[in-house]
């Protein structure tokens, strides 16, 4: 067993790591503060190659693997969690279900410009009562000759606000439960789409979260992403791959805090001493250490099988779970060790606290990630 990370790995890393230091750090509390998207910055990380990190450079990507994916998201998540948010969402969501999915023609079509940062891609599953539960989604597509009409509504989509094509799961067979879902790609300038309301959220707020409304909208046979009854399937995929990405992105979060916790406990002086010589200070540095560590391992193990070609799904939420959970515990911890100036909107911690709390929840909740590691321990016990 080799823990070296190549030396391609070490430069992507360093790449990342100086995009994140140079632009997303010192601007992260001004798009907390203003909610608004720096889209200039987003076609940087194009330019970058961030938009389309795995996807082959034949359509437009940086044609890396799953290990460079993750470690460009973790320095990401140092930065700006909205930022972070999107390219995850926008490389796990759409890209990646495109590349497993797609047709040639679909691929050649939709992943140069959504590489490039010229267009932005989304994915939509969730509904207002079908969250955990994707199963039992609503929305419905029923053919039409050449077409299927889509009617529904969609919730807690990321990017959905300015995406220009959204991936969208729909029964088109309602007798069939998840055996009934196909997924679409709909364009954003189709009659029948409108963006609905936009969510006040505790974090990521330059990381719009929408509602979308689909009315009658007509979509042509040839937006059918992988075969008819086969969008569950697609959705599973997506949640996969973007679980290993919230992993990564809560690594980011969960270093970022250790960083500055231990800044603070080296400067900050009581009873005549840097706090960091006291034990208790200690205890907290070196279990949020231990914590951020381990999680780091089951990430790259599971961006390392999904590279090798394995069964990946149970490690993704392995990973997401612990990984989740770990950013939480980091970034309260960190607080902690800031004491009274760690709850004030001047110090850093008090932000990374409120963006974490979100890995818990998006692409399946911690429930969610235990049921599907209890169900796969106990079908192989
Ligand atoms: N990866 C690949 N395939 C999966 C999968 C996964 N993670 N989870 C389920 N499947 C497959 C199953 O293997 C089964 O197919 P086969 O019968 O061919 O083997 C099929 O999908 C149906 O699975 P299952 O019977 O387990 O479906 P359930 O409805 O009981 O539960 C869960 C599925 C709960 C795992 C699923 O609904 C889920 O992940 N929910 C959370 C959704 C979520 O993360 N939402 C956040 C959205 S962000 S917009």
């Amino acid at each position: 067993m080799d823990f070296s990370l190549s030396e391609e790995h070490e430069a992507i890393r360093q790449v990342a790591r100086e995009f994140a230091e140079k632009k997303l750090v010192p601007r992260a509390g001004e798009f907390d503060r203003t909610g608004q998207i720096d889209f200039a910055l987003v076609r940087e990380m194009g330019e970058a190659g961030f938009l389309g990190i795995t996807v082959p450079e034949q359509y437009g990507g940086a044609g890396l693997d799953t290990l460079s994916y993750t470690i460009v998201l973790e320095e990401l998540g140092h930065g700006c969690a909205s930022h972070c948010t999107i390219v995850g969402a926008h490389n796990s969501l759409f890209a990646h279900p495109l590349l497993c999915f797609g047709t040639e023609e679909q691929k050649r079509f939709y992943l140069p410009p959504i590489c490039s940062g010229e267009k932005f891609g989304s994915f939509s599953l969730s509904e207002p009562n079908a969250g955990s539960d994707a199963a039992a989604i609503e929305a419905t597509a029923v053919p039409d000759g050449d077409h299927f009409v889509l009617n529904g509504n969609k919730i807690f989509v990321t990017n959905g606000a300015f995406a220009d094509y959204i991936i969208v799961m729909a029964k088109t067979d309602k007798s069939q439960g998840w055996r009934g879902i196909t997924a679409f790609i709909v364009h954003k300038d189709t009659p029948g789409f409108s963006v609905g309301h936009i969510e006040e959220k505790l974090g990521l707020h330059a990381s719009p979260t929408t509602e979308l409304i689909f009315q009658d909208l007509r979509l042509p046979k040839t937006n059918i992403l992988g075969k008819v009854g086969e969008g569950f399937k697609v959705a599973m995929e997506s949640l996969n791959s973007g679980r290993i990405s919230v992993g990564a992105h809560s690594l980011g979060l969960a270093g970022r805090a250790l960083y500055l916790a231990l800044k603070y406990s080296k400067e900050r002086k009581q009873f005549g001493q840097p706090i960091s010589s006291f034990q208790m200070i200690q205890a907290h540095l070196a279990n949020m250490h231990c914590r951020l560590a381990a999680s780091r391992l089951l990430v790259y193990e599971a961006s390392w099988r999904k590279d090798k070609g394995l069964d990946y799904a149970t490690h993704a939420a392995t990973a997401k779970l612990v990984a989740s959970e770990m950013a939480t515990y980091v970034t309260h911890r960190a607080i902690q060790v800031l004491g009274g100036y760690g709850y004030l909107r001047d110090y850093e911690v008090e932000r990374l606290y409120r963006e974490a709390r979100v890995t818990e929840l998006y692409e399946g909740t911690s429930e969610i990630q235990r049921l599907v590691i209890a169900r796969d321990l106990i079908k192989h016990s």
